[in-house]
């Protein structure tokens, strides 16, 4: 792990986007202004375009180049944005709070993610939601699930079980983690390893194998407790690891990867302690966000105590894709971002 994102700014692998008082001021006063997002999503969204089209020239440049480049980096560290004048309890049950009557942090969430993308809910992870809260759940925490706490969260991107085998095509392209109130005791870290680290950071041998289809993801944990009475539901053999030199992707399922073979299970151990290596730390705080390439990094979380006395660690999520065009086999009928 390296130091906390402050002091790696300048890393190539990490971009650091700071906001000025002033600008943080403005849009939080028209955030303050905006309605509840899920009343009208898509007027919301333009809305919120209008609003974070205020910011700095050079600054709007480097999310949407966050966005739209192969070559960019994998996670951005968003600091000193706006947050809501009060903000209700931590909700125990992890679903959205009944209490939060204004509507500041999820303007940034979706304004940040509409620069990036589109936000996109899936049926099967919290009820279809465009924002999901990121909550210690009592029932979850030692579990591989963002509901956990008492574990470490091991390296994974966020996957969506598909009918067609493949999990990591209609994943989102991004997840924006945007955090309310950080753990009682500051220590929850989130770690982001770029998949460019963790090619350099492995033998020649074991690239191969992460390279080649000796894997078989098992299914969001949300998808098998919910859908599939508790039972493992694996993809066909995939490469963790794919696609050209310069810019590869890479995809582990936080719920479980079966190896196929001994060298395949040790390749999986060499990625996990690999990306321990070259990962990014932020420990995010109220006011920040983290812009996650879902593509080309994994990202992971470690311990921290929850207390479930409505003062834990409350973070704000999306799920973003460039575009629902590819994934439209999936749309819900009568819907237009749920999948
Ligand atoms: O809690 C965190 O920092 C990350 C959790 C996570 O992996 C997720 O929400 O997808
Ligand atoms: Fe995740």
């Amino acid at each position: 792990m390296t130091a906390p994102a402050s002091a790696v700014a300048a890393d190539p692998t990490l971009i650091g986007i700071d906001l000025p008082d002033d600008v943080r001021d403005r849009l939080g006063a028209d955030l303050a202004a905006t309605p509840d997002p899920t009343r009208d999503i898509d007027w919301s969204m333009a809305r919120y375009l209008q609003i974070f089209a205020q910011l700095p020239t050079e600054t709007l440049q480097r999310v949407l180049d966050f966005g739209r480049h192969p070559d960019t980096p994998g996670v951005g560290h968003v600091r000193n944005a706006p947050v809501d004048e009060h903000l209700p309890a931590t909700p125990r049950d992890g679903n959205p709070s009944p209490d939060k009557k204004s509507f500041v942090a999820e303007g940034v969430l979706l304004g940040l993610s509409g620069l990036i993308g589109e936000p996109v809910g899936f049926t099967t992870e919290k009820n279809g939601r465009l924002v999901h809260d990121v909550i210690p759940v009592e029932g979850g925490a030692m579990t591989q699930t963002n509901q956990g706490s008492a574990v470490f969260l091991n390296f994974h991107n966020d996957i969506v079980h598909d009918e067609r085998g493949r999990y990591d095509l209609a994943s989102p392209d991004f997840l924006v983690l945007s955090c309310l109130r950080a753990d009682h005791e500051g220590v929850a870290g989130t770690y982001y390893a770029d998949a460019r680290d963790i090619c350099r950071a492995v033998d020649e041998r074991t690239l191969r194998t992460l390279r080649s289809p000796l894997f078989r993801m098992n299914a969001p944990g949300s998808y098998v407790r919910d859908v599939a009475g508790g039972a493992e539901v694996l993809s066909e053999p995939v490469p963790m690891i794919s696609g050209p030199e310069a810019c590869p992707e890479v995809s582990a399922a936080a719920n479980g990867v079966h190896a196929m073979n001994d060298a395949a299970r040790s390749a999986l151990d060499r990625l996990q302690a690999a990306c321990r290596e070259v990962a990014h730390e932020v420990f995010l705080r109220p006011g920040e966000a983290l812009l996650i390439n879902n593509r080309k990094g994994l990202h992971a979380r470690s311990p921290f105590t929850a207390r479930y006395d409505g003062q834990d660690r409350w973070l704000q999520r999306t799920y973003v894709r460039r575009n629902q065009w590819d994934i439209r086999y999936r749309a819900t009928p009568g819907t237009r971002r749920l999948h």
